[in-house]
């Protein structure tokens, strides 16, 4: 049997990690502020406002304790295994003739994207939006697959706003489309096991096939099928899929939506999708993704960064003893390294490389020890008020680029540049114990601990 999301809902079912909510819920209103409030269960809507038949699924996972149970293991070795799994290399698709998303099939005016529960995510969005549908699309060039979230506004005419971020691969893509002056294929997925969520949002070189990584971190095979109506493939055992053409030189307002800093982003003109079809189980679960800080996107986000500078901060200056890496302590715009120093200034190189990465999120960057449960903020928050002395211990870094929805930096744009820009210092916090080097220094920070009884 495939891992699937339904296979999930039961493992969190099965732990007590999920509550039915059985009282009637309204898409506009009652499922955002239900997701928004649920940091500690996943939640399963049983009955909804004008979609008889219909469930809905979100905040699943909504910590680490959910994805810890999606990938065998201790919220904190999580990191360690997805690197564990995807070191072990790409587990290439297999097709087959037909799948559980096939159950029901709605062409052409039936095919309508309001036919969906999606729901309103924050107060000031548009409308309706599909925040955690997986976007695949060919490379016309050279037939090379991608898969990425690109959140899709769902509108009153049938149409949907996509937003791509320029330079994103969907969107190098979508232009070699448009040069073409054809629509661009794109399937949508909808619920599905986490996997497929953290391989989407894992960024790699482009012909990267997420859909191999998501093989990789399953440990078998994505079955595909054929669409009905675009030439492209889909999971067979999603819930959902729309396949659609995203339409070329057409551009219309998009946004603002609640984006993952816990702000709006600015509304702009944006690509425009249409539904050829939507394909999906005969009860079909529709996956909600709840956006905006602290819920389920950012583990989407964070997880796969976290293992990215996993992978290269442990090489530092050719080997560190490091434990684990935490994104989401508040925000990506933060990084917590934990690890073992063994030296004076060892600590300080690994921060530095932690706030220059690959990425133009990690703004503040603080390293603990082992003693410390990176996933629990008071817990960070204790190392950095017991271990820091800041003239010593904190070093400011100015004058870096961030990230463009960082609005605490100031914007540059306009000096002879062509994208949004910003500029803005960075801040290393040191907040680990003396090295082991140093024995007698460390001493005093062995930390209380109650009797243990074994
Ligand atoms: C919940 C969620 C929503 C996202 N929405 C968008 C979006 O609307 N547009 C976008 O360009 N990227 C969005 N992203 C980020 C990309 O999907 C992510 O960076 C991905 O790795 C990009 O894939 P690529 O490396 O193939 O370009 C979102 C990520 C998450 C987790
Ligand atoms: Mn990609």
């Amino acid at each position: 049997m495939a891992k699937d999301m339904r296979s999930y809902l039961e493992q969190l079912e099965r732990a007590g990690e999920l509550t039915r909510v059985t009282d009637q819920v309204d898409v506009d209103v009652d499922i955002g502020r239900r997701l928004f409030g649920s940091r500690d269960k996943a939640l399963l809507f049983d009955k909804v406002k004008d979609y008889p038949g219909w469930k809905v699924l979100g905040q699943a996972p909504a910590n680490m304790r959910h994805i810890g149970l999606a990938f065998g293991t201790e919220p904190n070795k999580v990191v360690a295994e997805f690197v564990r799994r995807l070191d072990k290399g790409l587990v290439k698709c297999s097709m087959v003739d037909s799948g559980p998303v096939k159950q029901k099939i709605l062409i052409g005016s039936d095919a309508r994207p309001l036919a969906l529960p999606a729901h309103v995510i924050g107060e000031k969005d548009p409308g309706r939006y599909i925040a955690g549908g997986l976007c695949i699309v060919k490379d016309p060039e050279t037939g090379l697959r991608n898969m990425a979230f690109h959140r899709l506004q769902v509108r009153d005419d049938n149409k949907m706003g996509i937003f791509m971020v320029e330079g994103r691969q969907t969107w190098h893509i979508y232009r070699k489309y448009e040069a073409m002056n054809r629509p661009m294929p794109m399937a949508v997925v909808i619920g599905h096991h986490p996997m497929y969520y953290f391989a989407a949002a894992y960024t790699g070189p482009l012909g990267l096939d997420e859909l191999e990584v998501a093989g990789a971190l399953l440990g078998e095979p994505v079955e595909l099928t054929r669409c009905e109506t675009i030439d492209l493939e889909a999971p067979a055992c999603a819930e959902i899929v729309l396949e659609c053409e995203v339409l070329p030189h057409i551009r219309e307002p998009e946004g603002p939506f609640s984006e993952f800093t816990g702000y709006y982003g600015p509304r702009a003109d944006r690509p425009v999708v249409m539904t050829k079809a939507i394909t999906m189980r005969k009860d079909a679960i529709y996956k909600a993704v709840q956006s905006a800080a602290l819920t389920e996107s950012i583990f989407y986000n964070a997880l796969p960064m976290a293992v990215a500078l996993f992978r290269d901060l442990r090489n530092v200056a050719g080997y560190v003893d490091l434990k684990d890496v935490s994104c989401n302590w508040g925000s990506t715009f933060n990084v917590v390294v934990q690890m073992t120093p063994r030296f004076y200034g060892e600590a300080r190189q690994v921060l530095l490389a932690a706030a220059s990465s690959l990425y133009s999120h990690q703004k503040i960057a603080v390293a603990v020890d082992e003693d410390v449960d990176i996933y629990d903020p008071q817990d960070v928050a204790w190392a950095i008020a017991t271990r820091v002395n800041p003239e010593r211990d904190v070093t400011v870094i100015p004058s870096v680029r961030g990230h463009i929805l960082d609005n605490s930096l100031p914007e540059v744009t306009g000096q002879g540049l062509t994208t949004r820009h910003r500029i803005g210092s960075r801040m290393l916090i040191d907040a680990t114990k003396p090295p082991t080097s140093d024995p007698e220094a460390r001493k005093p920070f062995d930390r209380v601990r109650p009797p243990n009884p074994k």
